[in-house]
């Protein structure tokens, strides 16, 4: 079987890009698959953030991740704080991590930006989120487009310790998924959906109510020439319209293109897809917000089961380079 690893931050609610560019191959990956998901409550750090509020959207974040399908009896489901090789082997790897590499990822440009102060951790995540893939011997990381330079810098890294020190990793490939692998801002469609970036209009959240959703659409921003093609250049909004209506009822953007030639009914067709996608996730996730012990539980276990896994890698890592061992 596989190693399956990705992971999620607690930076605010999970949204239709996570679920179409991310999750909904996490739960598929989770039967074919060894899978860890990891709610990555230590990148969420690298940005302000309301103090105090991190252990709530964390658990928040992990239930909302089972109602979408995860089972935490067939996948390993944690918190990365919750097992500390992360940020041991974080450091290892920031070590083997250059400042120009870390320079050139496109995330960090766009996240600094226009910010007031910008921290050396949101510079250097990406190096800790290397970390977090190489400590469970991953084969395969699914992510949305946005994370592809991560995962290739990630397997430079990785194939650099091994140069140095011998093999010690495994190194892994993105799978970035056909459909929904970039879904947009429905009111800025040259910018992705984003958590922390996207207005209320922009953004799709997995327990928005079903009319709210409808309205999103009907409220997409398209363009003005008036015909449906996909064509991300001059009609961004559009293609982004497609994609999302191709990746919720499983046909292929091209499919899906042909068969409109007005914004109205695509719109309309595209909020009422997306409603059905979220219909049984949001029956699901009021259910586990009732019980938030039973989500708490699911994370311990899984951090335990994390944890041996890590703790090996770790060790190994660690022999390679040389350190002197605790005993
Ligand atoms: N718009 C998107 N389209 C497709 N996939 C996406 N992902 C994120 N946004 C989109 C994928 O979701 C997974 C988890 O992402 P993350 O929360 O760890 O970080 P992110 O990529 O930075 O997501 P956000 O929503 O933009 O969060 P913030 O605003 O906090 O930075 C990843 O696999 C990602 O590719």
């Amino acid at each position: 079987m596989p190693r399956v690893f990705s992971g999620i931050q607690p930076t605010g609610e999970l949204h239709l890009g996570n679920l179409l560019g991310a999750v909904r191959n996490w739960v598929e990956d989770q039967h074919r698959a060894d899978s860890f998901y990891c709610v990555v409550d230590l990148h969420a750090l690298t940005v302000p953030g309301e103090p105090g509020a991190l252990g709530r959207q964390t658990l928040d974040l992990a239930a909302a991740l089972l109602a979408c399908g995860l089972d935490p009896e067939v996948c390993t489901l944690f918190v990365q704080s919750h097992v500390p090789e992360h940020t041991s082997l974080g450091w290892i790897m920031q070590c083997t991590t250059s400042f120009g590499e870390l320079r050139r990822m496109t995330q960090f440009k766009d996240k600094s930006q226009g910010q007031e102060s910008v921290s050396a951790g949101l510079f250097s995540y990406p190096a800790l989120q290397a970390a977090d893939i190489l400590l469970y011997d991953t084969d395969q990381v699914p992510v949305g487009e946005d994370q592809r330079q991560h995962i290739e810098l990630t397997r430079d890294v990785a194939e650099r310790f091994n140069a140095r020190y011998g093999d010690t990793f495994v190194v892994p490939a993105a799978t970035i998924p056909r459909a929904g692998a970039r879904v947009m801002d429905l009111q800025q469609p040259e910018r992705k959906m984003s958590k922390s970036t996207s207005g209320d209009a922009g953004i799709v959240r997995l327990d928005d109510d079903p009319a709210v959703v409808v309205k999103k659409f009907k409220r997409a921003v398209t363009d003005s020439l008036g015909e449906v093609r996909l064509d991300v250049d001059h009609q961004p909004g559009v293609t982004n319209l497609l994609s999302i209506l191709a990746a919720s009822t499983g046909r292929s953007p091209e499919e899906v293109a042909g068969a409109y030639d007005q914004y109205g009914p695509l719109k309309a067709d595209t909020g009422e897809a997306v409603v059905e996608l979220l219909r049984p996730i949001q029956e699901r996730l009021g259910e586990l917000r009732s019980d938030p012990g039973a989500v708490a539980e699911a994370l311990r276990r899984g951090a335990d089961k994390a944890g041996g896994v890590a703790a090996e890698v770790l060790e190994r890592a660690e022999r390679s380079i040389g350190l002197l061992p605790r005993r």
